[in-house]
């Protein structure tokens, strides 16, 4: 079983992006941390608006909806550090038996809500403004260094295909240099791999 184990890199992104997710920092992804994301991530793109809000508000309970579906194991509302390291795993063993299709469409549809989520004018393409709102409310700093990691043609915006590619490649590569492990921020040096 060697050959299916998440490689270092990808242990301290999983560990990393469960970090951030946990919010309210109680070792547990749940609803309540995406509601609290909702509500910075307004705050962040200076939404006041309320239906807009509650447009966002859907727009980030869905992606709850999606992670939990695929990382939840035991369907009790909320994520553990275990079940997290598992769905990571499970990623890499489908991919890598070559029956990833589903998997990765998964993904695909994880990065298209993330996108809908970023491009709050609407406009298709992601403004380095729209992202750096999106990574305040992360507590992601080096805005400018990510954006121009994730903007491989050089043109000033992100496109959806932008972000699919940095979302695939932060969860499944191991290469060093792959601009989307920088998709939620540099790693820390501190962050221990799951
Ligand atoms: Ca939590
Ligand atoms: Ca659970």
């Amino acid at each position: 079983m060697g050959a299916f184990k998440l490689g270092d890199l990808q242990r301290r992104k999983a560990a990393h992006y469960f970090d951030l997710i946990d919010e309210d920092g109680n070792g547990l992804i749940e609803p309540a941390d995406f509601q609290m994301r909702a509500d910075r991530l307004a705050e962040s793109f200076g939404i006041t608006d309320e239906a807009e809000r509650d447009a966002l508000r859907q727009d980030i309970m869905t992606w709850w909806e999606h992670l939990s579906t695929l990382a939840d194991a035991n369907g009790d509302d909320r994520i553990t550090r275990e079940e997290w390291q598992m769905y990571w795993k499970r990623f890499k063993i489908a991919v890598s038996m070559g029956s990833g299709r589903q998997a990765i469409e998964t993904l695909e549809r994880v990065a298209r809500a993330t996108f809908r989520a970023v491009d709050r004018s609407g406009s298709g393409r992601i403004t380095e403004d729209e992202f750096s709102s999106w990574l305040a409310a992360w507590d992601v700093r080096d805005h400018a260094y990510v954006f121009q990691r994730l903007d491989r043609n050089n043109d000033g915006y992100l496109t959806e295909t932008d972000l699919i590619e940095a979302t695939k490649e932060f969860y499944l590569s191991n290469d060093p240099d792959a601009p989307g492990n920088v998709l939620y921020g540099t790693l820390p040096e501190e962050v221990e791999a799951l």
